[in-house]
């Protein structure tokens, strides 16, 4: 394996805790129940969806400048939350990972449908270790489509199949599958039936794999 493609939320950050402070904000303003459970759909869903999703749940439907303003006003939520954050919430094990990749020269990228991944990145100090960054700002077509991905191994200069992903979202690891990716599910391994390999979190992927890996 040649290129190694890092999704952001639930791979490298957790940042759906904060998605879910920002949506249950604007769910409680508009009479929307909403849960931690619920939240579990969201994860890897591009936040216009999410917001279809939230209204279908409430049974709402809005004019286009309405369905703008509530997507602005939750951006902005969740911006405030991100803006405190620190390389204290990287999740464990990740530097590690990435400095082995980074002294071997391997190239890597994010792949992410946030439309933040890079203000998050900065945040936490870990934006100089991917070679590029493809996230929501340039993805036409959400996961499960592979177009996040295929476009991170172009730029990486990488044929897909010789790249990796770490994803923790179903759709994510649909999307790393139809890539012809090796698709390494970061999470429960109940959920993330569809991927090549499972681990609960990074601190599961010893040297020993990471090796492999780069052999395979
Ligand atoms: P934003 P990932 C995804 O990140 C999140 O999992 C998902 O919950 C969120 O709605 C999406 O980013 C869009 O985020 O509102 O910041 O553009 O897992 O693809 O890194
Ligand atoms: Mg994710």
């Amino acid at each position: 394996m040649r290129g190694f493609i890092f999704d952001l939320d639930g791979v490298i950050v957790d940042t759906a805790k904060y998605h879910y402070l920002a949506w249950k904000h604007l769910a409680d303003e508009l009479g929307i129940t909403f849960t931690e459970e619920d939240n579990e759909r969201f994860k890897g869903v591009s936040r216009k969806r999410c917001l279809e999703i939230l209204l279908e749940m409430g049974g709402m439907e809005v004019s286009g400048e309405q369905f703008n303003r509530w997507l602005h006003e939750k951006n902005e939520d969740y911006l405030s939350h991100i803006s405190k954050m620190d390389a204290s919430e990287i999740l464990p094990d990740v530097p590690r990972v990435l400095d082995y990749l980074r002294d071997r020269n391997i190239p890597m990228a994010l792949g992410s449908a946030s439309k933040n991944a890079r203000p998050i990145l900065e945040k936490v100090g870990l934006l100089s270790y991917f070679n590029t960054i493809v996230d929501g700002n340039e993805v036409v077509k959400a996961k499960p489509d592979p177009q996040v991905f295929l476009l991170a191994a172009e730029r990486l200069g990488v044929s897909p199949n010789q790249c990796v992903v770490f994803e923790d979202a179903l759709a994510g690891i649909e999307a790393a599958n139809k890539a012809g990716m090796q698709s390494i599910g970061i999470g429960d391994p109940d959920i993330l039936t569809e991927a090549d390999a499972v681990f609960r979190d990074f601190t599961e992927i010893d040297v020993d794999y990471l090796r492999g890996l780069l052999a395979g």
